[in-house]
């Protein structure tokens, strides 16, 4: 019989893309798309949506008895610069609609959840190149803490009660379907756009900052993958390191600038290269490539092209 799946913030940069993706695999109606508003209308009309706050644990509570879901992905949460702006509304979200899950989890009524982290769970003290799966993390973001003690309790829960969550620490997600929001890597996302559509771009990273970062298509991989991998190869139920590329935003400036020759960027660092400072600029993934093969597909280069070639079918 096949997966009764709900998704919880499904409206937002990755839960867009997980919804059609797991709706294909799936079938529509085996999945319940959710989301805190109807803002997404494409979602909302595309197949069974709910309005889900994921702060609400009965609202989650009965949405899972209505439909027998089995399995959770809880994609909301505020992202690193909107959590500085609003640090208690980024730990009661982000913390809460975690426990909320986990909890009705425990209680035996869903299998299996999903639960992403971040590369923020890293911060200055942590080493920046090849940051291996285990070392030290002090994060110095809300968001970075919020997804730190997640990790903390994800695997508690699974050692304690045997719930099956499972977590990637997403790098920096670049797409062109839904747009990303309040993140220190939205640069990543605006900079496609803005080529397009006024060939010039003002960065808010200083263009020597080295993140990791990933096509949002190696991303919902990844996940899909690793909620499919047999439990028993699982070493790891904090969170897995993910990694694809790391670049600047002079590598992507000089990638775009080879397939638009007049395109311009100037440099205007912000608030948020503190944040991004504090980051790793580059991922060791061995481990999730090794437990559940992971390996991802798109360069720089080709993420450019799709990124520009979809742009232009929305702008020109
Ligand atoms: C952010 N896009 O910028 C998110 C992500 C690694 C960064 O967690 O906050």
């Amino acid at each position: 019989m096949s997966s009764k799946i709900l998704i919880i913030g499904a409206g937002g940069q990755i839960g867009s893309e997980l919804t059609t993706k797991l709706r294909e695999a799936h079938g529509t109606e085996n999945i319940i798309a959710s989301d805190i508003n109807t803002r997404n209308l494409d979602l909302v009309n595309s197949g069974p949506f709910e309005i889900i706050d994921a702060k609400n644990f009965n609202a989650i509570k009965d949405c899972c008895k209505h439909y027998n879901i089995d399995t959770v992905y809880l994609m909301a949460a505020l992202l690193s610069a909107t959590g500085e702006k609003y640090p208690m509304e980024a730990w009661d979200l982000n913390m809460n609609s975690l426990f909320h899950v986990l909890n009705i989890a425990k209680g035996g009524t869903i299998q299996k959840v999903y639960w992403p982290s971040s590369i923020a769970v890293f911060g200055p003290t942590t080493p920046r190149d090849h940051t291996p799966q285990h070392t030290t993390c002090e994060p110095t973001t809300v968001y970075g803490i919020t997804k730190q003690v997640g990790e903390r309790w994800c695997e508690y829960y699974h050692k304690k009660y045997g719930v099956d969550v499972r977590s990637l620490r997403y790098p920096g997600i670049i797409s062109h379907k839904t747009m990303p929001g309040g993140g220190t890597t939205d640069y990543a996302v605006e900079i496609y756009h803005e080529a397009i559509k006024n060939g010039k771009y003002e960065c808010f990273l200083s263009e020597n900052t080295s993140l990791p970062m990933m096509f949002m298509d190696d991303a919902i991989k990844a996940t899909i993958d690793l909620m499919q991998a047999p439990a028993e190869g699982l070493t790891i139920r904090s969170s897995y390191n993910l990694s694809a590329i790391s670049f600047t935003p002079k590598d992507i400036y000089e990638s775009i600038k080879s397939r638009i020759p007049e395109f311009k960027i100037t440099y205007q660092p912000d608030f948020r290269q503190t944040i991004a400072d504090s980051w790793p600029s580059s991922i060791d993934d061995s481990v999730a490539r090794q437990d559940w093969k992971w390996q991802h597909s798109f360069d720089l280069d080709t993420m450019t092209d799709t990124m520009l070639s979809e742009l232009k079918k929305k702008y020109l």
